[in-house]
């Protein structure tokens, strides 16, 4: 407090000794009428006072007195013409010409009014009129239509398999199928995609087989990885689709050098992240913000503001409000989403895509939504939120339902229609599982592959002990990997 107090006080004598180096515009400040040390030695007021010795008018409610006292200098000061003359001065910054002002105004920590949330579809799949979105064909909505119940039913019986110990580990998409489907949508395939690990839907879109994804979560042969990652961790260098990486936000900055060597190749493509409203509070979140606005990088960062950081809600998180506002901090173009709504997501990352192309430009994408799962196989989250809570979420916000509402308000869907694909999408999975699970594993010597051309003496070494420690505890390690 005495330091804002004391700076204000001597503002003129302050900005004397700066001049020469800030490079101020109007140099009619160094004919201030008042001299300096005038002010100084002979206060008249109160308030001059306040400015030499702050502390004496700082009790318990110090900050409080203090800014009502500087309301009342700013009514003293408000009619006089010089003042009036400082407001027109500028500050010929290295960052850019930035104006004076002499009332001193904190910039508020949560502003009145928080970022909108741009939709196209009400909650019960009505497209709100006078909305402006991206039309989309009758073959593109139902396309989009049926990848969401692909996702949602291989979640189900990923799920499940999980449970019943035929696979480690799983993770599901659940409520948040639209961000995924109606994301990857909107992009083209040359798009890199950078993603977290709750964007199957974007890899699926793309071509990205039931068997490929059985084949990785049961590590088997055909699994691309080679069974070297836990399962959901997909990547696949055919459809542009950086391998899912566990350290959260690792993606962000390297998002941002991937998108730095497209503009510098001049390809018509860009490249998206994905990440959760987690991994905004990861310092690589900031940097890759800061970096990409600076570079000037074509890339579209996607938030899944789902709420949740497995057992950390956003309000323990983040005081801001949410993400959005974040962008434009570091000078990038920022907007809400209802994440649930197929169109509105599709509207804006289509548009993202074009701006951060054509533009060279990074954008922002806040997509709320919530994660109605459990954070993974390895949590139960009723533990911490309530029931009612993610019910609420499951039934009268699922964004599958709305979108469905919607086509079938177009007359481009009906209920047999939903019964026949759900019907069939099970068989499907459950057939892709049968047959990844007898496939055989990758080879125990892959493990060491792939890294470098000529292993080195110390990873040689470590495959020695492997082979060796199986060899005396074979009932401790899987009877199916080939040796
Ligand atoms: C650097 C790092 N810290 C912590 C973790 C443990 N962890 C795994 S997922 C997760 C929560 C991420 O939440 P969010 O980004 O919101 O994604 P969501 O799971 O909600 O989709 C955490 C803390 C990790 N994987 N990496
Ligand atoms: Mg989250």
């Amino acid at each position: 407090m005495a330091v804002w107090l004391s700076r204000s006080g001597n503002v003129a004598r302050h900005l004397n000794g700066k001049m020469g180096s800030l490079g101020i515009l109007n140099r009619s400040l160094l004919s201030h009428p008042e001299p300096t040390h005038q002010r100084n030695s002979l206060p008249t007021s109160p308030i001059e006072q306040s400015y030499r010795n702050p502390a004496a008018f700082l009790g318990n409610s110090g900050t409080l007195f203090a800014v009502r006292h500087f309301e009342s200098i700013q009514a003293e000061t408000h009619h006089d013409s010089r003042y009036d003359e400082h407001e027109n001065q500028l500050l010929d910054f290295p960052g850019g010409k930035v104006k004076f002002t002499s009332d001193m105004i904190f910039i508020s920590e949560s502003p009145d009014k928080r970022i909108k949330c741009y939709r196209v579809l009400d909650d019960n799949g009505r497209q709100i009129p006078g909305s402006s979105f991206q039309p989309l064909s009758k073959e593109l909505s139902l396309r989009i239509y049926n990848d969401m119940v692909t996702l949602q039913t291989m979640d189900t019986i990923f799920y499940e398999a999980q449970r019943q110990g035929r696979i480690s580990f799983y993770l599901t998409s659940n409520g948040e199928e639209a961000i995924n489907i109606a994301s990857a949508a909107a992009l083209a395939i040359d798009d890199i995609v950078l993603p977290q690990y709750r964007e199957p839907g974007v890899l699926l879109w793309r071509g990205f087989t039931l068997k490929e994804f059985a084949d990785q979560c049961f590590g088997n042969k055909g699994d691309c990885g080679k069974g070297r990652q836990m399962p959901i961790h997909y990547g696949s260098r055919k459809h542009n689709y950086f391998t899912v990486s566990s350290p959260i936000a690792t993606q962000l900055p390297q998002a941002v050098g991937a998108a730095y060597s497209l503009k510098m190749d001049k390809k018509d493509a860009c490249v998206v992240t994905y990440f959760g409203d987690g991994a905004t509070s990861e310092g690589d979140f900031h940097a890759a913000l800061n970096f990409a606005a600076v570079m000037e990088a074509p890339v579209i960062f996607i938030c899944r503001n789902n709420g949740w950081a497995i057992s950390t809600s956003t309000s323990e998180q983040f005081r801001s409000d949410g993400v959005v506002v974040r962008g434009q901090a570091y000078g990038v173009r920022s907007i809400r989403v209802d994440g649930n709504d197929v169109i509105a997501v599709y509207s804006a990352v289509q548009r993202a895509r074009e701006m951060a192309i054509s533009e060279h430009r990074p954008i922002l994408i806040e997509a709320l939504t919530y994660r109605v799962g459990h954070h993974s196989t390895s949590d139960d989250s009723t533990k911490y939120r309530a029931v009612d809570e993610i019910e609420h979420w499951r039934s009268a916000r699922d964004p599958v339902t709305r979108f469905g509402k919607w086509i079938e308000l177009n007359g481009w869907w009906s209920n047999e229609n939903e019964s026949e694909l759900r019907r069939n999408m099970r068989k499907k999975i459950l057939h892709a599982i049968q047959v990844a699970e007898k496939v055989e594993k990758p080879l125990l010597a892959d493990l060491f592959t792939d890294v470098y051309d000529h292993p080195p003496s110390n990873l040689l070494e470590q495959e020695r002990l492997l082979r060796e420690t199986i060899k005396r505890h074979p009932q401790d390690y899987p009877p199916d990997v080939p040796v």
